[in-house]
């Protein structure tokens, strides 16, 4: 889809289906790397019953950092988010029997960013409407809507009027922007579903609740992967701004470092 409507199509309905972008064989090595890495941070508290996230696996597994930043990701996210990007999160979610609907929400809903990133969801296994299968609003990207806390989780307060359902096999992509609207269906098969999703943001913007360092993914439309201190939307006194009003402690600390710091410039 390089060159052709891959930005139009994003642009006008949110999301993107890359069918069989990766091979079986390479979903399957990456579901092996994912259930051999570490995860700290298994106890995710979005963990919820027979579903279970496993997130930062990039910072801990240099397999995974390899493959995230891998050219073939990097020409597709370029045509999208521009040459220069970074990630600033990843997840695996494995849905198992039994498992429940993931509600509606943005994933802007979850992380208070007010800029989007990209959200690279790879199809480990089979999904299909049975096993936690994607549901997305096509246009729901274009404002931020309104959620309610309910449990652990964010939940679109509101009906969405004409969602689609996405069945994928294992190597289809589907890369949506953080501000669609999605939810996944309970599990209600006897095996587990798996999920791979890798979020990528432009170096122009920045997330102030991430403690450096960043994993810095292409440079100039180039696969770089690198962890730094700092890029330029780290850098960004527009950024700073743009969370003024949220002064919170990482924010005070973030700002006392770059008070501190002569300026680097990471183009
Ligand atoms: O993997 C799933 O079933 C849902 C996860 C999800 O939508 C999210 O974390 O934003």
């Amino acid at each position: 889809m390089i060159g052709q409507n891959l930005k139009k199509n994003f642009e006008e309905d949110g999301f993107v289906i890359l069918r069989e972008f990766f091979s079986e064989q390479e979903a399957q090595a990456v579901l092996e790397t994912i259930q051999s890495s570490p995860h700290p941070n298994n106890k995710d508290r979005l963990t919820k019953g027979a579903m279970t996230f496993y997130s930062n696996i990039y910072r801990y597994s240099k397999e995974i950092q390899k493959f995230a930043a891998q050219q073939k990701i990097v020409d597709i996210l370029t045509e999208l988010a521009g040459p220069d990007i970074w990630m600033r999160h990843d997840q695996a979610v494995a849905k198992g029997p039994g498992a429940d609907t993931f509600p509606w929400h943005q994933d802007n809903g979850y992380n208070k960013l007010k800029d989007g990133h990209f959200q690279f969801w790879i199809a480990l296994t089979e999904m299909n409407q049975d096993n936690g299968g994607l549901w997305l609003q096509p246009g729901s990207h274009k404002q931020i809507l309104p959620h309610k806390k309910v449990g652990n989780e964010q939940v679109y307060i509101g009906v969405p009027e004409s969602p689609i359902a996405i069945e994928a096999k294992p190597g289809d992509v589907i890369i949506f922007s953080s501000f669609c609207l999605h939810s996944t269906t309970p599990n209600i098969t006897q095996k587990q579903r798996w999920a791979y999703v890798l979020e990528y943001m432009s170096f122009d913007y920045f997330d102030p609740f991430l403690e450096p360092p960043y994993f810095i993914v292409a440079r100039d439309g180039k696969s770089s992967p690198e962890f730094v201190e700092s890029y330029r939307g780290s850098q960004s006194v527009a950024n700073l701004l743009k969370y003024g009003m949220r002064m919170d402690g990482k924010i005070k600390r973030w700002v006392r470092k770059i008070i501190k710091k002569p300026l680097h410039i990471s183009r």
